[in-house]
């Protein structure tokens, strides 16, 4: 008898058929009770694939030995809690710093060029009566990198090779990094044109970037957020973007998504992407491949590919 797992969400078609293989998988999405499936099946699951997982949850799995988590960002996975119920949890960090690095360089590009609008201009009809307006360029501007990480330094590579000036702010200095380093956000965004975001979601994060942060970034500061929509604070951001007292955002991350607000869709010194980070063929793959790698190394007694817990 296959070893028996829950699925918490749709995953790519690929691994949930490396899955099916391997494992008899119980999808909780498909499930029309899922209370019911989750009593029915407590007795045997030993794993879960997917995300959003609290103590609630795994307190109705008693035998769960295993959560990977189908993303490299954790912070919908309680892990104090899983620690404390001797519960191991993966992530899938590297095979999407490449893909993530690449949106965050076009998400730029877009809000300084404003391609979105000017596409849009375009299909309106209204470039005859006249030319789209002059805009901005990302050379010789100064881009601060809040979370000099995996990603990070993907992220902060394309900057150079779009001949940026890169600083940075994490809660540690990187000695062996080039790149000048804040101890002090505020202090970064003072002296940054962009504000790039992707350090972990989580308690640790939430509204790192306040309203004083924002401001420091300015009228002619731009904001970009690939991290997670909890480590702005959303309202301050709209309310200053309404008010043109920073000069724009592009935004892959939201609060509550996908619920976004609604304020943000009429503005032109923004650009909404819907959590696209990871989203291509190659790497959603890739990340399938290691959800399915830390389940069969876990079965297998083997070391876990990318233990987080
Ligand atoms: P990583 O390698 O762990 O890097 C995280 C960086 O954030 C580190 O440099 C760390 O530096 C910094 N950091 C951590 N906690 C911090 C804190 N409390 N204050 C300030 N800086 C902090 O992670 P990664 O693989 O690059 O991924 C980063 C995040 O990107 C993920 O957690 C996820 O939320 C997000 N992400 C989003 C997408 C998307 O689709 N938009 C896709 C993938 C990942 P210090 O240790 O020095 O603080
Ligand atoms: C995923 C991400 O799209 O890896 C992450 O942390 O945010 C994205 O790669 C997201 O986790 C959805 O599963």
């Amino acid at each position: 008898m296959s070893e028996e797992i829950l699925q918490t969400h749709k995953l790519l078609d690929r691994c949930e058929a490396e899955l099916g293989k391997r494992f008899t998988v119980h999808k909780l999405h498909l499930a029309p009770d899922r209370e019911a499936l989750i009593r029915e099946v407590a007795p045997r699951v030993r794993a879960i694939a997917g995300g959003n997982v609290g103590p609630e949850l795994m307190d109705k799995l008693p035998q769960l030995e295993i959560i990977a988590n189908f993303g490299v960002g954790y912070d919908s996975i309680d892990t104090a809690a899983a620690r404390a119920r001797n519960i191991r949890v993966t992530n899938t960090p590297n095979v999407l710093n490449d893909a993530v690095a690449e949106i965050t360089l076009g998400l730029m590009i877009a809000l300084a060029r404003r391609i979105p609008q000017a596409d849009q201009y375009v299909r309106q009809g209204k470039w005859p009566s006249g030319n789209f307006p002059l805009l901005t360029e990302l050379n010789g501007k100064t881009v601060g990198i809040l979370g000099l990480g995996r990603i990070g330094k993907e992220i902060a590579v394309r900057c150079q090779a779009m001949k940026m000036r890169v600083v940075y702010h994490g809660r540690h200095r990187q000695p062996d990094e080039p790149f000048i380093y804040y101890d002090k956000l505020v202090d970064m965004a003072r002296d940054s044109d962009w504000l790039v975001l992707i350090a972990p979601g989580g308690k640790a994060t939430e509204k790192i970037v306040g309203r004083d942060v924002l401001e420091a970034l300015g009228p002619e500061g731009f904001l970009v957020n690939v991290a997670r929509g909890t480590l702005v604070d959303e309202a301050a951001l709209l309310e200053l973007l309404q008010a043109r007292k920073l000069g724009g955002a592009a935004l892959d991350v939201f609060e509550k998504e996908p619920q976004v607000p609604e304020g943000f869709f009429a503005l032109d010194n923004v650009v909404l992407s819907p959590h696209q980070g990871s989203a291509t063929h190659q790497t959603r793959n890739k990340m399938g491949d290691l959800v399915v790698a830390n389940l069969v190394a876990h079965f297998a007694g083997e070391p876990l590919p990318s233990a987080v817990v």
